[in-house]
């Protein structure tokens, strides 16, 4: 048998904390009524706007989100604070972000029967890091003492697919033998939970890949990466201006802008179709049906978007056996929610079976994976 590249473990870390629709609701609410009885002279005046009140019957059904998991619970649901509270940690200690990243690591070596001797690459891909230099995945890469080298990269909500295809390419070249793609996803330091069309959106989720060459490959649940391609299309309608400029351009590095902001409805409306043809087309360049399909993990943003791309492709509703679905639980956790979707379902898969992963987000950005069960 010729050799390929293949995925051979998958390790998904889920924080201890959740905070459910109502939690959240009960807290922005009893906030925006504060908000609204200490300005009502200048709202009745025209000169700021009410916030208006959020529903959890409203969040479930616009996008399906029950609950999210959380890093920290403290800080988010205090209507005197809005935000999630982190201890400051010293330089001596690991950070928040790389301890969640190890964690998911050594799931996904579990799975794939790898030691970190049999890794020499470790990519740390998510929406967003907690400092430039040095990198979260030198960090990681240390702490586990890989011998090799390692690097982040940001792609938003498609870092994790655009990270699988670095390490698939990068085994291919024969530039790493074993590649760890690793996707912390702390979104809940960058939600404005003062925005009432965002504040549900995003939970916190770390997951991880092992990337090898099949010559190597000891797992029972290993995946040939028959081929990925990614896509970029650049839009404004999701965007967060934080960064390290904001202390020169003396602007307020906390102000809404800084944080998550999008048009949701546009997003909707133009990615949905985006991601349907580029599905399309990345199967048809493989000869691949998309009836031949057997599992979808796609993106988890929103469940209507999901429904609507599935049935674009099959002229019908995918069920959950083809298309899963994590978002209920998890929300939005930006790059991880495709690879959360695989990491539950996906054993269950025969060989020969073929599925793909996909992600789509701001950027626009948009990856995806054709996988066949070995
Ligand atoms: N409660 C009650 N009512 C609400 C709420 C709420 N929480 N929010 C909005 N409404 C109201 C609106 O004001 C509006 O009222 P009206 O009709 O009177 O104007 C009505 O409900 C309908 O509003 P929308 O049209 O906005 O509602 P939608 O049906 O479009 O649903 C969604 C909103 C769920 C946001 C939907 O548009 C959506 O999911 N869009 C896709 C978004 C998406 O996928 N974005 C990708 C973002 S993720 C990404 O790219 C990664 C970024 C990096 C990570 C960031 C981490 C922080």
């Amino acid at each position: 048998m010729n050799s390929s590249v293949v995925i051979s473990g998958v390790g998904l870390w889920t924080p201890a904390h959740s905070i459910s629709n109502e939690e959240l609701v009960a807290s922005y609410n009893a906030w925006a009524e504060q908000y609204n009885a200490q300005n009502a002279i200048a709202i009745e005046q025209g000169e700021l706007e009410a916030k208006p009140l959020s529903s959890a019957s409203f969040i479930e059904k616009a996008s399906g989100i029950k609950s999210r998991y959380v890093y920290a619970k403290e800080g988010a649901l205090d209507i005197d604070r809005m935000r999630p509270m982190l201890p400051t940690r010293s330089d001596d200690e690991v950070s928040h972000q790389a301890e969640m990243a190890i964690a998911a690591a050594n799931k996904a070596l579990a799975a794939a029967n790898k030691t970190p001797a049999d890794i020499d690459m470790v990519i740390v891909s998510c929406a967003y890091t907690q400092r430039s230099y040095p990198a979260i995945a030198i960090e990681v890469q240390s702490a586990l003492g890989i011998e090799g080298f390692g690097f982040d990269m940001l792609v938003a909500c498609s870092a994790a697919t655009f990270g699988l295809q670095r390490a698939v390419d990068a085994v291919k070249a024969g530039t790493a033998k074993g590649v760890l793609v690793i996707n912390p996803e702390l979104t809940s330091a960058q939600v404005n939970y003062m925005d009432r069309d965002s504040h549900f959106i995003f939970g916190d989720v770390a997951t991880a890949t092992v990337v090898e060459c099949s010559d190597t490959c000891q797992s029972e649940h290993a995946f040939d990466v028959l081929s990925s391609k990614c896509v970029t299309a650049y839009s404004n309608n999701i965007r967060s201006n934080f960064g390290y400029l904001t202390r020169v351009t003396d602007e307020d590095p906390y102000g809404a802008d800084k944080l998550f902001h999008q048009n949701g409805r546009k997003v909707f409306k133009e990615v949905c179709p985006m991601a349907a043809d580029h599905i399309e087309s990345h199967l048809n360049s493989e000869g691949i049906q998309v009836s031949q399909l057997k599992r979808w993990w796609l993106h988890q943003a929103n469940i209507n978007m999901n429904l609507l791309i599935s049935k674009r492709l099959l002229g019908r509703d995918a069920s959950l056996e083809e298309a899963p679905v994590v978002l209920d639980e998890y929300a939005n956790t930006a790059s991880a929610g495709s690879i959360i979707a695989f990491a539950k379902y996906h054993d269950d898969l025969q060989p020969g079976d073929i599925g793909v992963i996909c992600s789509f987000g701001a950027g626009y950005s948009i990856g995806s994976l054709i996988l066949k069960k070995r």
